[in-house]
Order: C-alpha cells, then structure tokens, then sequence
C-alpha cells in the first residue's frame, strides 16, 4: 500500500477468545486458514493485552480510549442496560468520521443503548445508539446472545418487528409475564440445557438470561447470526466502495461466546464440539470478508486488525460439552487462568494486524493495549484527539507498523471485579484482593489473593512462581504506578443511576 494513502481500517473483534485458540498460536485443534493467513501476512503480537478480562469494559476501552475505572457503570451489563458511554465524549468512530471516513458497526455491541433515563422502549425508535457515537451504520444485537432481547437492532430500530407483538423485557428475578415459556416451567422445549444460569426466558430452545415477551418474528435464529452479521459487513464495505470513501469498520464477531450454536455446516468442524466449531464458523467470517476486500481490489489498502475482548472460558453456563471435548487443546495456551481472571489468560489476548506496506511481517513482543488504537490511530489519520478525549490511550502507531519493538512502558488491566493488574518491562503485577481463588462453575483460577502478586514474564508465563516477596521495592514501585494511574485526571466518566 501507498504509504501516502489512508487504508480502510477493519477491527474484527473476537469474543472470548483465548490467546491459544487460533492455529497462529499454537493450536493445533482448530484449524484457523484466514486467521492464520493475516497472521502470516501481517503482524502477530504476543504481548497485546484488552483492558478488562469481561466484555463490556474492553469494549468501552477501544471505542473510548480509557480505562473502565473512568466510567462507574463498566461492567458486564444485562440486556437493557443504558449506554454506558457519555454521547458527549470522543470516540474512535468519531475519529474517523473527522478524517472523512464511513464508519460502521456490525455485531455485538454490549455498552447498553439509550439514555438510561428510563426502561428502553424496544417498539419505538431508541434515542442512544452507536448512531449517537459517531458510527453512520450499526446493525447490532443489544448485549451477548445469551441475553434478552434476542433481535437485531439496526441504526435505533429493532429489525423484522411486528407492531402486533411488541417486546416487553425484564431483567427482574421473578418473571412478570405469566404467558412466556421459562426455563424450569417448560424444560421441554430445551435444544440446550444450562450448566449454571441462563434459566429465565427460553427463546428458540435455549434459556437465556432475562425474560423476553413478544418480538416472536423479529427474535433471531442463533445459526444465523454469523451469516447475518457477515452479510451487513458486506454491504457496509460495498456501499463505501460505491460512495468512492475510505471506511472504518468495527465487526464485532459473537464467537465463541455461549451460547455456541455454529450455522450447520460448520457441525463438527473439529473435535471439540461447538466451541470449536464456532471458531471455525468465525475464522469462515474472516475469510469471507477477506475475499470480498480482495474481489474489490482494495485487500492490501486495507488495514485489518483481529483481536479477541478477553480470555477463553470453556463451559461458561451451557451444557455444550466444551469441557468434555477440550481433549488436549488449550484455549489460553501458555498462559495461567481465562475469562473473568487477574492471570495473564484474562487478558493477554491474539492481536494481529495486516496491512501490506504498511506494516511489517513478523511476531512483535511490544507491549500494547486495544486502549491504544485510539491514539495510534489518530497518528496514522493526522487527526486531533478532542481534549479531553482518549484519556489513556498512547500512540503506539510505530508498534502496530512493527517499526517499534518495544512499545508502552506500563499498561493495566482489570479482572471482573476490577481488580487490577500491571504490566510494566519483564513484570505483571496483581495487586492484592478479596475473593474466591477459583470459580468452580467456570473452572477458572481467577487470580484473586489477599496478597500482592509479582511474576516475571520473562522466565514465568504460566504464572507459577509468585516471587513478591523477594522484590519488595519491585512491589513497591509496581503499586504506586498503578496508584499514580487510577489517581490520574479523571474527567468525563460517566456516571449515571
Ligand atoms: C456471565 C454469564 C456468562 C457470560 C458473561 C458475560 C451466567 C451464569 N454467566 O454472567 O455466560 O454471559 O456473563 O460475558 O449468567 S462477556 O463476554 O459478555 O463479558
Ligand atoms: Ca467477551
């Protein structure tokens, strides 16, 4: 590519995907050609980190640029939250919207809609939307695909809706709608059984978080969702190409998050049941998305970039058999704990970028986080971050171009219970907390001790030897930078209810 021209920008952004699930990092398992071929085109970074080890507050991290402990209201949020990002403040979207560029969600989004003034009316138009964000296109489902309402929502409308059957939703414990099929009232009609949660509505034979009535044209089908996200994705990059402009698209995968449902063909793709047949199903995605930026000729003008929002989880609520199939792959590879953790497995994610000319071919250790493309970005686009705007997001551009072999010199994390981490040269810091040190059901060690943890990454991925107590002054210096951060400027957080 032309070092003169802007690329198209693609952020493909996987869900729970753990850092050894792809053939490009050592799986074996789970054949990934077109993950595996941006890798071999592109850049793989071992040391690429989401901010938070749960959904909502990484994604609130690479749209915004700052930390989740900014905004009070970042954690995983039920179906009908609020937004949970101030409309007033920049956003990556935004960015990009100022550099000329048509920008375009597709996928799962999980930062709440609406203003959070009141309960979300789904039968109208829904006044806080990506819309309102800086995106020009979204075609979303609301949270995860195990909670209610399970329908798209396009620009600030539901999809397919009948007026005839509006959508009511509750996330109260008890169900206040007497007429709907729940969990343990109607367990005849389960294609999926629960392992734990996920016992409230049932909505296409799977128990979802939440209840659900009405909406029955416009609920979707689990099988479909991959296929329907990829075709918006499509379109959204044809009508750029027709409209002669540069494009910025956020494609927000839903694999493998549960519940695993892979469009049937992709049935036994691979020997670990349907988790790893859905991260073929998503791999297919990236292929199909790949062909069609190849077809238009405009592949190499075009930086993609591939990452997951946090760590694997194999048996996350369902009876899916992810634990009895996982044989000898490992989701997080290497690395000590997943999904929900303060181990490097929460966190420490694939992270990939492609863009020929641009970016150099290779493995890049540089420490960096998804909260830094914000500012990496705004490098590469010439444009001006609105002030106060991306608080803690660093120009890590020479990194993401391979030209820089070392990248940030501290970044921190946070596990489920926003606890936090720090990373900073050979060291990974947990500070110390409350709290189980292992979660049965998920079958995650989360990393949660009363005592302060030190690791040298250097010698110890897995996490295995906590050498605290012969680094003090490491201990030390390691807890006052993450005071240092957490005490930085702290404007524009949102906070709300
Ligand atoms: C948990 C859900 C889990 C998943 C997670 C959010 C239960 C028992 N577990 O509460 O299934 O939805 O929330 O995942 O309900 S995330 O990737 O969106 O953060
Ligand atoms: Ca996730």
């Amino acid at each position: 590519m032309d070092q003169t021209k802007r690329p198209n920008v693609v952020i493909l952004y996987a869900d729970d995907l753990g850092y050894g699930d792809l053939g490009c990092y050592g799986s074996h398992e789970v054949a990934t050609p077109n993950v595996d071929r941006l890798c071999r085109e592109g850049l793989k970074f071992t040391n690429a980190y989401a901010v938070s080890a749960v959904c909502t507050p990484s994604r609130y991290g690479i749209l915004t640029g700052r930390y989740p402990f900014r905004c009070d209201l970042a954690h995983i949020l039920p179906g009908d939250a609020g937004c949970i990002i101030d409309p007033s403040i920049d956003t990556l979207p935004r960015l990009f919207g100022r550099a000329g560029y048509r920008t375009a969600i597709v996928g799962k989004w999980h930062l709440g809609l609406g203003d959070g003034s009141g309960p979300i009316d789904w039968n109208r138009e829904i006044d806080l939307t990506p819309l309102d964000l800086g995106f020009d296109e979204s075609f979303i489902f609301p949270a995860t695909a195990d909670r209610v309402p399970c329908v798209y929502v396009e620009g600030r409308s539901v999809v397919g809706l009948d007026p005839e059957d509006p959508i009511e939703v509750s996330y109260d414990e008890e169900c206040p709608f007497e007429d709907i099929p729940t969990y343990h009232k109607n367990p005849e009609l389960l294609t999926m059984r629960s392992s734990h949660g996920h016992d409230m509505s049932i909505v296409k034979g799977i128990g979802r978080i939440g209840y659900m009535r009405g909406g029955t044209k416009a609920t979707w089908k689990d099988e479909d969702l991959a296929e329907t996200f990829l075709s918006r994705a499509v379109r959204f990059i044809e009508e750029s190409r027709q409209a002669d402009r540069p494009f910025f698209l956020y494609y927000a995968l839903h694999q493998p998050h549960v519940p695993r449902v892979p469009a049937p063909r992709f049935r036994g793709a691979t020997g670990l049941g349907v988790r790893g047949d859905v991260i073929a199903e998503m791999d297919w995605c990236v292929g199909e998305l790949m062909k069609e930026l190849e077809k238009r000729g405009i592949l190499d003008d075009t930086m993609i970039l591939f990452s997951s929002d946090n760590g694997p989880v194999l048996d996350d609520g369902y009876e899916d058999m992810a634990n009895e199939l996982n044989g000898t792959h490992r989701a997080a590879g290497p690395l000590r704990g997943g999904k929900y953790s303060k181990f490097e497995g929460g966190t420490r994610i694939p992270f990939v970028v492609r863009c020929p000319g641009l970016v150099r071919r290779g493995v890049s250790d540089a420490l960096v986080g998804q909260v830094d493309l914000f500012a990496s970005f705004a490098h590469m686009l010439g444009a001006e971050i609105e002030p106060g705007g991306a608080l803690d997001s660093q120009d890590m551009y020479a990194a993401l171009t391979g030209e820089d072999p070392v990248g940030r010199d501290e970044l921190m994390m946070e596990d489920i219970t926003c606890s936090k981490i720090l990373r900073h040269g050979n060291w990974a810091y947990l500070e110390p907390s409350d709290g189980i040190p292992y979660m049965p059901k998920v079958r995650i060690e989360t990393g949660r001790s009363k005592e302060p943890q030190l690791y040298n990454m250097d010698y110890d991925i897995g996490q295995r030897t906590n050498v605290a107590a012969e680094f003090p002054d490491v201990v030390k210096e390691m807890d006052e930078r993450l005071r240092r951060i957490m005490a930085s400027e702290r404007t524009g957080g949102f906070v709300r209810r």
